[in-house]
Order: C-alpha cells, then sequence, then structure tokens
C-alpha cells in the first residue's frame, strides 16, 4: 500500500532531461552530475524539497532502462554481490586468522564503521568469533569531524591496511568511494592485488568504471582508473566490483545522501545474506539477498509516505538555522550513530559550525565500540553523550533551538520521556521519530510533549533494525539538508560555499565556478588560487604547487569559492569581491545579486531581460 502511495505521490514531478543520456554533462560522472530533478530545489517549499529528495532517492531502485548504465537490481550486480555474499559466507564458516576489513573516505568510511560494528555485535551475541574491523582515512576523529585531507593519501591507506591486517592468513578488503575517487582507498586496492595469497578486493561506488578517476595521485604511479582496470582483469575471481549507478545526487556530488543510503543498502544485503546462510547451515542465494534489497525499497517507500512530517520537521530545523538557533537530535540505541554521522557531515558539506545541527547519543563512547575509545579529550566537538548534551546544551536551550528525539520500541521508554520533561522546560520546540513494530503502540506521554510526531510502523523482520536505521538517515538527511537549503546555503543545486580541502573537491569548486560564471576552467583555477592565496596576482611558486598545497591552505580560508565566483562576475578585485560578500551573508543571495549585475553590465542599455538591482 505505501509503496503505491509514494509512487503516487512524486509521480508530478518528472525527469524531462535525463541524466542517463550521454549528452548530460558528459565531463562528469554520475556521482559529481547536477540532478535535472532538483534544478530548482533552492527556491522549493519545505514541502516540495522533501518531494524532490523523495523522486532523487527513487532513482536507487530504478530498473535498467538499457543505457551503458547498470542499476542496483542488474543482473551484473546481483549476481557480483552474490559472489562476495559467498566468501563472505566462507569466512564465517571458518573465522580463523581470517577478517573482513570495511574501509573508506568521510561518509563511506562511517559507514564501513556503522556496518562493521552492527555485524560484529550480531557475531557476538551469538557467541561467534568476531571478523569484521574497519578503517576510516583519518582515524576515529573522522568518524565526527571532517579529516579529508587523508583521503588524497593512497600510501597512508595501505599503511593502515597492513597493520590492521598483520597475522591474518585471508582478508576479505571492502573498499568503498562512491565517486570511485579517493586515493586512499585505491591505494589499498592495488595493495590487495599485489598479495592475492592473502587478500581479496572488493571495491563499492557508484560510478561505472569507465568513470573511475584519472587524475594522478601523490606519490603514487597509478590512477584510480588504472587500478580499476587491474581490478577488472582479475574481476570475479581474485577481484570484486559492485558500481551500480544510482543516479546524480540532490545536492549534486553531496555522495553522504545517496552514495551513502545505497552502500548501506548493497553490503547489509550481502553481510545478511551471507549470515543468513552461514547460521541456518545452508547457502546464499539469489533470493535471499533480493528479498533484503526490496525490503530496504519498501523502507524508502514508508519512510516518504510521512512526507509531509518530514516537511514540518525540516521546517523547523530550518528556522532554528535562520535565526541563529541550533537543531539537536538525542538518539537512543542504534539509531544514535546515524544521527551523529547526519549531524557532524554538516561541517564538510555546508560549511556549518559544529553546533548548527549536533548529534548525542544515549550511551555516548560506551555504546559506539570504535578502535580508538572515548575521543571526549579532543574537545568539545567530541563530547557526544546525552550527559553532554545536558551540561553543554541544555542551560541555553531555547524556542529557537529545535530539539529532535529518535527512538525506537526496543529502547527505555521512560528515559526517553524523562529527557523529553527537561528538554520541554526549556523550549517547545520539541519532535519525536519513533520507530515501532505492527501490533505495539507509540508512548502517548511523549507524544504529548512534542509539538511534531513522526511514528513509523513497521512488520517485525531480524533486520529491522538495519532499516529503522535507513529510515532515519532518509530522514535527518532530508531535515540537514533541507534546513541548509531554507537558509540559502545552496545555489540551484550546488552547494557553492564547499570547503576546498582535498583534491576532489578542489576540482569540484572549478567545476561549479566554470558552470556558474561560463568562463574557462583555467580562468576559473585561477580566480580559485587568488582567493585560497588571498592574492591578486598569482607569483610562480603558487601556480607552480600541487593541489595538496592548495588544499592544505584553502582548509585555513574560508568562503573561498564564494569569493572566486564573485570575482569572476563581476572582474573585480578580491577585496572588493569580500565587501560584496559581506553585505551578502546568505550565500544564494549574493550569487544571484552578482548574477543580476553582471547580467546588467553585458546586455545592451535597451535588453528588457536584464533586471536592475
Ligand atoms: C568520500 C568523501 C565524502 C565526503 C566529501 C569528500 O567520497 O569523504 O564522503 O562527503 O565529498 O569525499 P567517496 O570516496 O565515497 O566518493
Amino acid at each position: 500500500h505505501s509503496l503505491t502511495m509514494a509512487k503516487r505521490d512524486f509521480s508530478e514531478i518528472s525527469d524531462t532531461c535525463s541524466w542517463e543520456s550521454p549528452d548530460y554533462e558528459p565531463w562528469f560522472p554520475v556521482s559529481e552530475k547536477s540532478n535535472p530533478l532538483t534544478r530548482d530545489i533552492d527556491k522549493a517549499s519545505p514541502n516540495h524539497i522533501v518531494r524532490l529528495l523523495a523522486a532523487c532517492d527513487a532513482q536507487m531502485f530504478q530498473t535498467d532502462t538499457g543505457t551503458i548504465y547498470q542499476r542496483l537490481f542488474s543482473d551484473s550486480v546481483v549476481r557480483t554481490m552474490l559472489e562476495v555474499a559467498r566468501t563472505v559466507e566462507q569466512i564465517l564458516r571458518d573465522p580463523e586468522d581470517s577478517l573482513i576489513v570495511l574501509s573508506g573516505c568521510g561518509t563511506s568510511g562511517r559507514l564501513a564503521f556503522l556496518i562493521a560494528s552492527r555485524f560484529n555485535r550480531s557475531l557476538r551475541d551469538r557467541q561467534q568469533t568476531t571478523v569484521y574491523s574497519y578503517i576510516i582515512a583519518g582515524g576515529d576523529r573522522a568518524l565526527l569531524t571532517s579529516q579529508e585531507a587523508s583521503e588524497d593519501d593512497p600510501k597512508l591507506g595501505i599503511l593502515t591496511l597492513e597493520k590492521l591486517c598483520e597475522g591474518k592468513r585471508h582478508v576479505l578488503f571492502i573498499g568503498i568511494s562512491c565517486g570511485l575517487s579517493a586515493p586512499f582507498v585505491a591505494g589499498q586496492l592495488d595493495f590487495c592485488l599485489k598479495h592475492p595469497d592473502i587478500y581479496t578486493p572488493v571495491l563499492v561506488g557508484f560510478n561505472p568504471v569507465t568513470q573511475a578517476r584519472e587524475e594522478t595521485m601523490p606519490g603514487y604511479s597509478l590512477t584510480f582508473r588504472e587500478v580499476v582496470q587491474r581490478m577488472e582483469e582479475q574481476r570475479g575471481q581474485r577481484a570484486f566490483i559492485i558500481n551500480p549507478a544510482v543516479g546524480p545526487e540532490a545536492i549534486s556530488g553531496s555522495s553522504r545522501m545517496k552514495g551513502g543510503s545505497a552502500t548501506k543498502i548493497l553490503l547489509e544485503s550481502v553481510l545478511a545474506a551471507a549470515h543468513t546462510a552461514a547460521f541456518t547451515n545452508t547457502h546464499v542465494t539469489r533470493r535471499v539477498l533480493l528479498d533484503m534489497m526490496r525490503g530496504y525499497e519498501r523502507v524508502y517507500s514508508v519512510t516518504y509516505s510521512h512526507s509531509d512530517q518530514i516537511a514540518t520537521l525540516l521546517q523547523t530545523a530550518g528556522l532554528s538555522l535562520q535565526c541563529g538557533g541550533r537543531v539537536c537530535y538525542l538518539s537512543w540505541g542504534s539509531l544514535g550513530l546515524v544521527g551523529l554521522i547526519d549531524a557532524s557531515e554538516c561541517i564538510p558539506t555546508f560549511g556549518a559550525d559544529y553546533e548548527d545541527i549536533r548529534g548525542f547519543t544515549s550511551g555516548g563512547y560506551q555504546d559506539m565500540d570504535n578502535i580508538e575509545g572515548d575521543l571526549t579529550s579532543l574537545g568539545s566537538q567530541f563530547c557526544v553523550a546525552h550527559e553532554d548534551f545536558v551540561s553543554l546544551v541544555l542551560p541555553t536551550l531555547s524556542d529557537r533551538d529545535t530539539v529532535l528525539l529518535l527512538y525506537t520500541c526496543h529502547d527505555d521508554v521512560g528515559e526517553v520521556e524523562k529527557m523529553a520533561h527537561r528538554v520541554r522546560e526549556k523550549t517547545s520546540n520539541l519532535h519525536s521519530l519513533y520507530h515501532g513494530l505492527e501490533g505495539d503502540s507509540a508512548a502517548d506521554s511523549i507524544a504529548l510533549l512534542c509539538s511534531s510526531v513522526l511514528n513509523i510502523t513497521w512488520p517485525s523482520s531480524s533486520t529491522v533494525h538495519m532499516q529503522w536505521e535507513l529510515s532515519s538517515k532518509l530522514v535527518l538527511n532530508a531535515v540537514s539538508t533541507g534546513s541548509h537549503v531554507l537558509k540559502g546555503k545552496i545555489y540551484r543545486n550546488h552547494m557553492v560555499d564547499l570547503q576546498v580541502t582535498n583534491s576532489k573537491l578542489y576540482h569540484r569548486a572549478i567545476h561549479i565556478l566554470q558552470k556558474l560564471s561560463d568562463v574557462s576552467l583555467t580562468q576559473c583555477e585561477e580566480a580559485l588560487l587568488k582567493a585560497i592565496y588571498n592574492v591578486e596576482q598569482l607569483p610562480e611558486d603558487i601556480t607552480s604547487a600541487g593541489v595538496t598545497t592548495h588544499t592544505l591552505t584553502a582548509s585555513r580560508r574560508k568562503r573561498v569559492v564564494p569569493l572566486a565566483l564573485v570575482c569572476l562576475l563581476i572582474g573585480c578585485s578580491l577585496s572588493e569581491a569580500e565587501s560584496r560578500l559581506e553585505s551578502h551573508p546568505v550565500v544564494r543571495d549574493a550569487v544571484e545579486a552578482c548574477l543580476t549585475s553582471s547580467q546588467h553590465l553585458t546586455s545592451s542599455p535597451g535588453d528588457q531581460t536584464s533586471t536592475n538591482q
């Protein structure tokens, strides 16, 4: 029922210019293309934003349309998933000296952690040896903050993998890079190919192999694409590539959204199918795998059948951000990590302050089970327990702030209610997201304290926890993305004020500048470098330096892309661009004001299409 409802609801949003056409932004891989559906998301109402996000997410489950792109349910993809699941199954049957490593950068590393922890917990519950481990570029602090520079280092990837796997006889290495782009992961995959006696590499990403990144990697002789080509030569035996296309992100390049969701769907389906087989003494079948994937498709539909409530949340969060307030996610149990992850991604994605959207989880680090343990001593940003919320945020909480409770029927509802009362003393802007099972009823006492309630009911199943996580991820992604759209952080469907902290983001910034200013890539790169180094002329030592030097410098500067854009649009100096940006603190307004005045400058006096500001 809900599936048809979701399909009907979003049918008005249709894609007149398909991203699958070979002529559509051919210079970009799918993961970096702009989604034709969301071209005007920056001007949409909260309700419409949710509908647009739902339509984009629906692309994850679209079937093969006969183009060059294979999709989640394509035969070739399911077949490879099945092969990987069988390898996992073998390891589960004979776990001695074996390891399954999930590795990635940024969101991909966070999901590696989330998935590895979940399946280790499931092994522990069965009194089995744990076999999973994770690697995130930049170490555990990257679980909560952006450490994107390590992403560019293939040798660091290799060293970390070697150290983790010391003494192992068999390692199944799952490298996740949504864009088939992270050098950290490419180095690890290449290392695995060179040691086939121990390592079997699996690559998970969402571009065709022909769109893997071609740029040279610092201190390495191969490109990501060349590593993938070598994997292809071994494909199906000693190397596996799972790379369906899921369509461009709603906000261009924001792979934390569909990229992250599809990673979760793919890998959890593979691992859950392997666990079922190993512990029921059967073999992994295509049916079990497909059932899992269809289950996730239902999660998508059920979640977005609550679009109106999601829109309410997004609107209230947007209002908080607009008036300098904060948004806090207070989660219990397994939803804790999902909240922490979504909140922490706002810093690199939207240039947000860590206090803008912040997550807290009931058990703090005790529940997280991360390799490096309690990270609280690293600073306030790493204080993630409910106690921290009570001491750091609660005292100054007001109606300007939004608080969202996230819990399920498996959590201690009494605890949730206690917290709801404490928050309610400070703000009436309290909301809840609750996942329950068919047959049980949500706690009315909590609902009475909240100004909006989103209750989702699920049929009972052994994998329902993972479904709750995905559902919560979709809701929170919509809330954090939508509220930043409402704050004016997005222009069309581009995040213009991105942090240029690694080479992928450096190149993305140049392409955004090119798209919006319509001048050559070379001119855009020059403008970007001037903004990064804060110079009006580029000396030889800057132009001859490498991208790593540029991104290191950029990480200490603010608003470099908007600055470069204003310079390009108006042809002005950096200092003039600075003052123009100061008078338009909202990036979208600044861009629009410049576009209007540049149109005015270039149009003939009688041109009626130019708008005078
Ligand atoms: C990894 C990643 C993203 C992050 C940002 C920089 O991307 O860290 O998670 O949001 O875009 O890159 P990928 O290797 O999964 O493509």
